[in-house]
């Protein structure tokens, strides 16, 4: 090493050292869950708020078929449609401070998305396909001290996706129908924590075959509290969020919609509940949580949930004469 060559390399390397920022740790979290038959979802960061030092980095890993983002908008952001971004979409990895938002686009299985947190702050996460989907990343001064490892959030994650999932109870959903022929829209439920909400969501119709008479109607209703569904049948449409022109209003605001053939296109629209009331905002409006079809002809009639069909979410309604 007495070569006046080395120890200028040397003297270089340790140079750049000296300017280069200690390299941040790496996290990791995942993003959403499912049961093998994708009938139950778990819709939420899993966990939904971990806390980091400032460089530091997490990666999120996409575990189910059905979409999520991973996003941070700035304080105050309207919160976009997710075709939009944030706008726009962030691929691989990226870097967050507060001052410019960053979202992934919707991501499935396999996918993984990194983020460098280099100030400190609390960071509110929100995935822009499901409202109730939400979470905090807290990033502390490199001289604070953290108060879990790697090893504890794997094991929350893995539990609170357990606990999603064996929930809810499917019982609620028959008890409250108006009428004999009647299908829950699928159930769901919203779970809150320290970190934010996590959601769970049933993406099944619940009795999704139904043998009824020619002149019945049958009336779909929603039960889950956030998340959308439609009843689609013949052509799914380009947009699914309104209802197909055919639709009309019953008197009590339930969707209503007639069907003479099984050649017949219909779609209900998003059939959801109404958003959260929260103080300072204009006052939600109602939902449409309820959608009849009259069916008039015999005839087997087959029809999915637009957002959900690829899931396994499918019926059919058999009409006798
Ligand atoms: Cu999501």
């Amino acid at each position: 090493m007495n070569r006046p060559g080395s120890r200028l390399i040397f003297g270089v390397f340790v140079f750049i050292l000296a300017l280069t920022p200690a390299f941040g740790a790496q996290w990791q979290a995942k993003v959403g869950a499912d049961t093998k038959n994708h009938a139950r979802q778990a819709l939420a960061f899993l966990p939904n708020e971990i806390w980091i030092h400032e460089g530091d980095s997490i990666s999120w890993i996409f575990e189910t078929d059905e979409i999520h983002t991973v996003t941070f908008l700035t304080e105050g952001q309207v919160r976009p449609p997710f075709p939009v971004g944030c706008p726009g979409f962030a691929v691989g990895s990226a870097m967050f401070d507060g001052s410019t938002c960053i979202t992934t686009p919707p991501m499935v299985t396999g996918q993984t998305f990194t983020v460098m947190f280099p100030t400190v702050g609390n960071f509110k996460l929100t995935c822009l396909v499901h409202e109730g989907m939400t979470g905090v990343v807290h990033v502390l001064a490199n001289s604070a001290k953290l108060p879990h490892e790697q090893a504890f959030y794997d094991k929350l994650g893995a539990q609170q996706a357990q606990d999603l999932l064996a929930s809810p109870d499917l019982s609620g959903a028959h008890h409250h129908n108006n009428s004999a022929n009647a299908i829950a829209v699928g159930i769901g439920k919203i779970v809150a924590n320290g970190g934010g909400h996590d959601t769970v969501s049933v993406v099944r119709f619940i009795e999704p075959e139904l043998v009824i008479h020619a002149g019945g109607t049958v009336e779909w209703t929603n039960f889950d509290p956030i998340t959308p569904r439609t009843i689609t049948f013949g052509t799914e449409p380009e947009n699914p969020i309104p209802p197909s022109g055919n639709v009309t209003v019953d008197g009590d605001g339930a969707l209503h919609a007639t069907i003479s053939s099984a050649s017949d296109n219909v779609h209900s629209g998003f059939i959801m509940s109404a958003p959260q009331e929260r103080i300072g905002l204009p006052q939600a409006p109602l939902g449409s949580t309820r959608f009849r079809i009259t069916f008039t002809a015999p005839g087997v009639y087959p029809y999915i949930c637009a957002l959900h069909d690829d899931l396994g979410m499918k019926g059919q309604i058999i009409v006798l004469p």
